[in-house]
């Protein structure tokens, strides 16, 4: 019986109904800071600062995993960067204290965010240098110390993936950097143009959410002992730049216009990641798998939003 924090998310939302359909419905505990307009299965809200109403909710529901999701992204974290410490760091504690007192499965993201300018930059190895300069950075790196940490003194089954940029139509993300690569295939639709704020021959990491999903079910599920990493796992899909993503929505609509505007703040945290990770590590001791690369990602992107947006 699997409790999800931030369930209202981009990854959340999606992914308690994969483990509802996988699981059986009444299996999974759907959370977040704030109601959804409508319930839809098990839901309570839960601020995951409030460590004492976590461990109720999680002992009452009689949980068996924790999935945490709810955080501030990277480029909401660099603007209140203090506030991000505090959520992402406290949260996490919070979760983890949650899942070693109740013997609970773990999971919770970590991102290529984790990553700094002076990290290899293609190819980027599972085991390498990580001095991120940003607070997200700053944030997935220390959670993933610290999950690494509940795993080897506490025994918790904790379990991570660095997620690149993850694409999807059922909810946008909220205040990442790579969310350009999720607008540009709303803005196609809606107003047959798009200006990015990510500067031309930006290349960063990404993967179609259904992919994400189930890295998600396949790591939690993967039999321990064949686990050398833990917290976390690089895995990638694909990775391209604005120019390869507009040039792959053009051959569906030819009449679509790409620009640039491009955002300093949010130039400068996608510079100082990596240009291509790779999942080797994933591959071999888990069997990581992708069915998405860009071609097929934009076909079923453009041919659901057509049906969403009409
Ligand atoms: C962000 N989408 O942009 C998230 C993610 C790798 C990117 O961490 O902050």
């Amino acid at each position: 019986r699997i409790l999800v924090t931030g369930a209202l998310g981009q990854i959340g939302s999606e992914l308690v109904e994969k483990l509802r359909n996988l699981y059986g419905r009444e299996n999974v505990l759907s959370t977040d800071i704030r109601k959804p307009e409508e319930i839809d299965g098990h839901f309570e809200v839960l601020d995951v600062m409030e460590s004492k109403r976590m461990y109720e909710l999680a002992k009452q529901f009689n949980a068996d995993t924790f999935i945490h999701l709810a955080a501030l992204l990277s480029a909401t974290a660099e603007k209140n960067p203090l506030l991000a410490w505090n959520l992402n760091m406290g949260g996490l504690m919070n979760a983890l204290e949650v899942s070693r007192e109740l013997n609970l499965q773990f999971f919770s993201p970590s991102s290529i965010g984790a990553f700094g300018p002076s990290t290899p930059k293609d190819n980027t190895p599972q085991d390498t240098l990580q001095r991120p300069t940003t607070m997200y950075g700053v944030n997935k790196v220390a959670g993933e110390l610290l999950c690494d940490y509940y795993f080897m003194r506490f025994g918790v089954d904790t379990r991570s993936v660095r997620f690149p940029g993850l694409i999807s139509y059922v909810t946008p993300p909220g205040g990442g950097t790579t969310d350009y690569a999720v607008e540009i295939y709303y803005k196609a639709i809606e107003e047959g143009q798009y200006t990015s704020y990510i500067a031309e021959g930006t290349y960063m990491d990404m993967m179609y959410m259904p992919d994400a999903l189930q890295a998600v079910v396949d790591l939690m599920e993967a039999d321990p002992s064949n686990l050398k990493h833990r917290n976390a796992f690089n895995i990638s899909a694909m990775s391209f730049e604005p120019s390869q993503i507009a040039a792959e929505i053009k051959k569906h609509i030819p009449t679509f216009e790409m620009t640039y505007e491009v955002d300093p703040v949010r130039q400068k945290i996608a510079d100082s990641w990596p240009n291509s990770i790779d999942s080797s590590a994933a591959i071999e001791e888990w069997g990581f798998k992708v069915e998405y690369d860009l071609e097929k990602m934009t076909v079923d992107m453009l041919g659901k939003l057509k049906t969403k947006l009409r």
